[in-house]
């Protein structure tokens, strides 16, 4: 259907990783060939995406020389002027290396504690000169297993040190990158530091440059730990620190699937656009997901036509829910409005307090009545059932 069609303006985003994911598992090998960056590219931008991200090494392989660097930059910068797709997000690859494998930024060795900021400064340049506009940061590697090294207080010191001297060098180079941390509660390590998007927000909070910090909730990390990804947008967008999103699925308390976005589960999934797009998040609309291991690259492209589809159908789902009557009237009766009690309580004052205090409630009226919830989630339901006219 050609309603349902990707379009540049919808924003839509994939790292070269997603859909470029040979489909390896800690149980198996590629089930699928590498496939290289301007093909990517090419085939993103037939599909109606907008952009696509990388890591540092998913353009330029660690073992590049400066003439196949160039090179590849060459082949990429064409591949984007062809297709017009841009790169609105960048990143490093703080994971792959052995050298990480007891955390990057806040790893116990000082050296390697150095050579992340290193790496990370050059990856910073790599994304500039592409043009990426947010900077994300994903800690894979910065937890444990064993607490044996009594360590964790010392990481948040060694966190925000590493994200202060990466904000000044932002600042100095005049990058103007907006940095978003992506929590996630575990895999590849036991525990993740900062493993929720509240122990983010709180993180933030305590740095240098809060302004320039903001979050990159992922739907597969909040929801593999049990928690609900839509609560943990809207407190992202509350505090006006969702910088950017990574969109997936995931069944709960499995590993990481990084399943096609709606694939698992519709309500969620729903909410998630619902937030996003009633609040009016403007920034890119990014799937950190792969194909599943059973596919060949058509099963990659379908995947990747599908994650894009189904938001839009869930766009569509939002609007026909924001304008039927019947589930407004129901939204009207469940917000109970009060406009002499909100005036109290919206700020203190001692006359408002006192006011308050003489106030008397029908505290039987209210605790008697229901909520009325039981039939606007059937209505919700059955919008998306698709049963409800439009
Ligand atoms: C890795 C991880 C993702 C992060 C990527 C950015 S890398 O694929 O599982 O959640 O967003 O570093
Ligand atoms: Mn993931
Ligand atoms: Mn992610």
């Amino acid at each position: 259907m050609t309603q349902y069609q990707p379009k540049p303006e919808h924003k839509f985003t994939f790292g070269l990783w997603t859909v470029g994911n040979p489909g390896s598992d800690p149980f198996g090998s590629a089930v699928r060939e590498t496939i290289s960056a301007p093909y990517i590219v090419e085939k993103l931008a037939e599909l109606g995406a907008w952009g696509v991200n990388f890591h540092d090494n998913d353009l330029i392989p660690a073992d590049a020389t400066p003439e196949q660097e160039r090179q590849i930059k060459k082949d990429f910068r064409a591949a984007l002027d062809a297709t017009g797709l841009v790169v609105p997000m960048a990143t490093t690859n703080l994971f792959k290396d052995p050298i990480f494998r007891d955390g990057a930024f806040t790893s116990a060795d000082a050296r390697v504690r150095a050579y992340a900021i290193q790496k990370t400064m050059k990856a910073m340049d790599l994304g500039a000169e592409f043009g990426a506009e947010t900077y994300v940061f994903w800690g894979g590697r910065e937890g444990t297993e064993v607490d044996a090294g009594s360590r964790t207080l010392d990481a948040m010191a060694w966190f925000r040190e590493a994200l202060n001297f990466l904000a000044e060098y932002n600042i100095s180079q005049g990058y103007n990158y907006k940095f978003a941390l992506e929590p996630k509660p575990n895999e590849p390590r036991g525990d993740i530091f900062l493993p929720t998007v509240g122990a983010a927000l709180g993180f933030i909070a305590t740095l240098d440059h809060p302004e320039m910090v903001g979050v990159n909730p992922e739907f597969a990390h909040d929801t593999m730990a049990g928690l609900s990804f839509p609560h943990a947008i809207a407190q992202a967008i509350d505090a006006g620190k969702l910088f950017h999103v990574d969109l997936n699925d995931q069944k709960m308390g499995r590993f990481d699937q990084d399943l096609r976005f709606g694939s698992e589960n519709y309500k969620s999934a729903f909410y998630t656009v619902k937030l996003l797009e009633d609040s009016g998040y403007q920034g890119p609309r990014h799937f950190d997901a792969h194909a599943l291991r059973t596919e060949d690259y058509d099963g990659v492209w379908e995947f990747a036509r599908g994650c894009m589809r189904t938001y839009l159908i869930l766009k569509d789902k939002v609007e026909q829910y924001n304008a039927d009557e019947e589930i407004q009237a129901a939204l009207a009766e469940y917000f109970v409005k009060d406009e002499a009690l909100s005036g109290l309580t919206a700020r203190f004052s001692p006359e408002n307090a006192q006011k308050l205090k003489d106030t008397s409630f029908d505290l039987d009226g209210i605790r008697s009545k229901g909520r009325g919830l039981e039939k606007i989630d059937q209505l919700t339901a059955e919008v998306l059932l698709g049963v409800r006219g439009k």
